[in-house]
């Protein structure tokens, strides 16, 4: 348990207190504060000598102070400490605190070199009859290739092809019938799009011919939770890969969306299912990960995830977001999902605010053209 959280307001405050077993829950913490074991003291005393007042609780303690200060204590105590443990914790923590610092980490892909300095576009291209916003629109193979060259030019940095829908409720298909639908089009459009194509996929069967005919990415909404054998597949045929968040199944996972600390538990389930990815061997530069929203999340969930996915940073990896059309939107505008393009990308635009370095999209013109503005602001300078 060693976690950096971002203290917005009140509710952010006391749920920090809550995490750290305080028994007086303070509403006014504000900004960076390290979420620590109870134990060492060695780790706690250390960070107090160095100037980061330390708030101990039951089951943890919390370090409060700006990113740079809490980098530069904990990385002092990394060097100084003996107790290996304590050692141990205050590496992680000044690691933790480096991530969220620096700019976004990099994506390596096999072949091609994604563009550097601005937030990406991961145009969504579904070939499936029951998608829940553009389902059957593009279900042939040769409408699905004319409308991804269309994505392409209009900016997208990545295509993201998919054969089987992962709504919820969605039943799902067999692999026989998920490389029919999408690998005439992975094939067609490696060939011609002119940027990097992603297989949004859980299966072993599915990702191993679509790398074979050039896809680069491996998105699956598992996290490798799913097929034991994808990890190897992926590390195998040398691709990268998307790990996103989610519980269960499409057909069950809105019945798992129960969180006692959302942050905290997202953020653990992400770390495993790096993990997972690293033991499967594929390496650490080529993983981005993904907090799910839709999936195992209310709506409430997802606006808390968008608000305070700057934390998430904190893994090192580049963060992929996926708000596009999905109801939470519709449940704020009262729009059906093809009429949700303004809530999409002002969703966007939070999650490139907040630390993302790719989002899943629908409308790639129109959210490239956003994002430059997003990316503007970012880089504006004094
Ligand atoms: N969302 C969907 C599918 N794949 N992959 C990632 N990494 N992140 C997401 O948020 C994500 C995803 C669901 O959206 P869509 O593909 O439009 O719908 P459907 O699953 O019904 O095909």
């Amino acid at each position: 348990m060693l976690r950096l959280l971002e203290l917005q307001d009140e509710s952010d405050s006391r749920a920090a207190c809550a995490a750290a077993g305080r028994s007086h829950a303070d509403p006014n913490l504000r900004g960076w504060v390290a979420l620590l074991p109870p134990r060492p003291a060695l780790l706690h005393e250390g960070l107090r000598q160095s100037g980061v007042p330390v708030l101990r609780g039951e089951t943890g303690a919390l370090a409060l102070g700006s990113l740079s200060q809490l980098w530069s204590a904990a990385r002092s105590l990394a060097d100084a400490l003996e107790d290996g443990g304590a050692r141990a914790l205050a590496a992680d923590l000044a690691r933790r605190a480096g991530h969220v610092e620096a700019p976004r980490p990099p994506w390596r892909l096999p072949r091609s070199r994604l563009p550097e300095g601005r937030v990406l576009v991961m145009a969504v291209l579904n070939v499936t009859p029951d998608s829940f916003s553009d389902g059957g629109r593009y279900a042939a193979a040769d409408e699905a290739v004319e409308h991804g060259l269309r994505l392409a030019a209009e900016g997208a940095d990545l295509l993201d092809v998919g054969g089987e829908s992962t709504r919820p409720g969605s039943e799902p298909v067999s692999a026989e019938e998920e490389l029919r639908r999408t690998l005439p089009v992975v094939r067609e459009l490696v060939r011609r799009a002119g940027v990097p194509v992603s297989i949004d996929t859980s299966k072993a069967e599915v990702a191993r011919a679509a790398i074979d005919a050039g896809a680069e990415v491996v998105n699956d909404v598992s996290g490798l939770q799913r097929d034991p054998g994808l990890g190897p597949v992926v590390a195998r045929g040398g691709a990268a890969l998307c790990l996103m968040h989610m519980r269960g199944t499409p057909q069950d996972m809105q019945q798992r969306a129960v969180y006692g600390d959302l942050l905290g538990e997202v953020h653990d389930e992400l770390l495993e299912a790096l993990r997972r990815g690293l033991e499967a061997g594929v390496p650490e530069d080529r993983i981005a990960l993904d907090p799910g929203l839709g999936f195992a999340k209310t709506g409430e969930h997802n606006l808390l995830l968008l608000r305070r996915l700057r934390e998430l940073t904190q893994l090192g990896r580049p963060l992929l977001v996926g708000a596009s059309r999905k109801s939470f939107l519709g449940r704020l505008s009262g729009k059906p999902a093809a009429e949700r393009l303004t809530g999409s990308i002002a969703a966007a635009a939070v999650a490139a605010l907040q630390g993302a370095s790719l989002v899943r999209v629908h409308d790639a013109g129109a959210t490239r053209e956003a994002l430059a503005v997003v990316d503007a602001v970012r880089s504006s300078s004094s």
